[in-house]
């Protein structure tokens, strides 16, 4: 295959990318010796998970200790969710020994409240993907219908908005009290990837219309002008004035609107129309340039009111590192939603791609310039949330040693890390590499990935086995905590695997990632779909 340069890829800003040149395209061979390098890894975290806590939910690495979520008893979070990058990395033992502990030992009979979005996106996907990669293996799929009976009266409500806790013994839907009852607009719309598919594999449609009529309650709500909120009353279908951002309680909304209509092989177009809708929006309200470099970020809206209960919203240069996932979301949209031809060649030529399919490519692009800008620190790890300057901020009296284009709210020199300064292991950066490397063939996206997996060996790893959070991106050596989150080995590693695998691993053709990196694979649906 010949491979072009792009548009996309040579504007100014990308070329200013550290190792990047024209003429780095390496096509999608697997480079073995760092594929197997990012297996070890994997190794090292579940054989460590294996001897210490086999079972529990969650793993502590530094105590060698597991834990569960409820007092009530695990539900297989760690095992499930870990099971298809075995499978995808042919670990046959390790599988074989968690495939036995799903058929003799997991139990959903826990009477105790679990989170409807979590339990969805780890088990339920975990289960599905893992039953597709097995060749059908008859147990994920049982125990994933299952589950996902259990979870279904969350649905019933008065809106057909989900709540956000599921009692799995009792089949209860509960409400979130910490939250006056309110779903998260990413817990609402980040079930429909595994329920759509739970119908496809069983034929029967419940699962389907209960996913869908979440999409039409909240294209029915929809905010002028195409912004989300990152709350909704699931009692009136509505969204609550609270903030909007592309970050934590918001982010894979975004990701789902865009993933439902590639699930479905481009068939539904009312997730076309509303990602599109919703993709101007974000380009017209939260897409920012820095103050020194002009590095595109995103910022979120928060509400306030002044003095005379006037509301007004106020723009908050602040990112997540979770937004790192938008990147490589928006240039697989741009591939998908603002194509003009199928499908479009590798990299994507100007011609090939719509206008706003142009603009997509170009703003992931540079958000995957800026994520890579935020692990610019001590450990080469990004922080938890990166701020950007911004004229008024006033940091040149108060925090004169601030960098000049993002920094880590709190930070002082010999204080107390910050919240904002961890890293826990999260995987939307190298998410963004494998699918912007996915697309294009340029190497400088495998060394980027080469470069976070060599700092996550580095300062996360624990000796004894394992890998833990670290609680200050910008001091070395880390200090760790004392977890290891599941999504270390069902996302961050399963992407590092990925980018460093032959290209017909998984392709993004014939495959959709859900939002914890469990592929499911694209199907023709045979029974109506989609909605006005
Ligand atoms: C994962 O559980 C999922 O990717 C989710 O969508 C967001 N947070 C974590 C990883 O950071």
């Amino acid at each position: 295959m010949k491979y072009r340069s792009f548009f996309g890829l040579d504007t100014p800003a990308l070329r200013e990318l550290p190792g990047a040149s024209k003429g780095t395209y390496v096509g999608f061979e697997a480079d073995v010796e760092k594929r197997d390098a990012v297996v070890e890894a994997f190794r090292h975290a579940w054989l460590a998970y294996e001897r210490d806590a086999m079972g529990d939910d969650e793993y502590h690495p530094i105590s060698h200790m597991g834990s569960n979520l409820t007092a009530a008893g695990g539900i297989g979070y760690t095992v499930v969710d870990s099971i298809d990058t075995m499978l995808l990395m042919g670990l046959t033992e390790e599988y074989e020994r968690a495939r036995d502990w799903v058929a003799t030992n997991m139990t959903f009979d826990r009477d105790a409240n679990f989170n409807t979005f979590e339990t969805t996106i780890r088990v339920l996907g975990g289960l599905l993907a893992a039953h597709h990669l097995s060749n059908e293996e008859p147990i994920f799929l049982e125990k994933a219908k299952e589950l996902a009976d259990r979870i279904l009266p969350v649905f019933e409500t008065e809106s057909g908005l989900p709540l956000s806790m599921v009692n799995l013994g009792k089949r209860e839907g509960v409400p979130d009290r910490d939250n006056n009852g309110l779903v998260s607009t990413a817990e609402a719309a980040t079930l429909q990837l595994e329920f759509r598919y739970l119908s496809f594999l069983t034929d029967e449609d419940v699962y389907w219309k209960k996913a869908e009529r979440v999409m039409a309650v909240i294209k029915a709500a929809r905010m002028a002008p195409g912004l989300a909120s990152i709350f909704m009353n699931p009692k009136d279908g509505k969204f609550v004035t609270s903030a909007i951002r592309l970050g934590s309680r918001g982010d894979s909304f975004y990701e789902y609107l865009l993933k439902q209509y590639v699930q479905t092989d481009l068939t539904e177009d009312v997730y076309k129309d509303m990602y599109d809708y919703t993709m101007d929006a974000i380009h017209s309200h939260l897409v920012q340039k820095s103050m020194e470099s002009g590095l595109t970020y995103t910022s979120e809206l928060v509400p306030e009111r002044d003095q005379n209960n006037q509301m007004s919203w106020r723009l908050m240069p602040k990112q997540d590192f979770l937004v790192c996932f938008f990147g490589g979301s928006l240039m697989l949209g741009a591939t998908r939603t603002g194509s003009l031809v199928h499908p479009v060649s590798r990299p994507p030529l100007p011609e090939e791609l719509s206008e706003t399919g142009q603009r997509d490519w170009r703003t992931g692009a540079e958000l995957i310039k800026t994520c890579m800008a935020t692990h610019d620190t001590k450990t080469g790890l990004a922080p938890e949330i990166a701020h950007f300057r911004i004229p008024t901020d006033g940091l040149e009296r108060t925090m004169p040693y601030a960098p000049k284009d993002w920094y880590i709210k709190g930070a002082r020199p010999g204080a107390p890390a910050p919240y904002d300064a961890r890293y826990i292991l999260r995987p939307e950066t190298v998410e963004s590499l494998f699918i912007a490397f996915r697309l294009t063939g340029d190497q400088r996206y495998r060394d980027y990935g080469w470069n976070i997996f060599s700092a996550i060996q580095t300062h996360c790893r624990i000796e004894s086995g394992g890998f833990a959070s670290i609680i200050n991106v910008d001091d070395v050596p880390a200090e760790h905590e004392d977890k290891m989150e599941t999504f270390l080995m069902s996302e961050t590693l399963k992407y590092l695997f990925l980018l460093f695998s032959d290209g017909d691993v998984v392709p993004l053709d014939k495959y959709v990632f859900n939002t914890e990196a469990h592929p499911l694979p694209i199907f023709t649906p045979t029974i109506r779909t989609g909605f006005s």
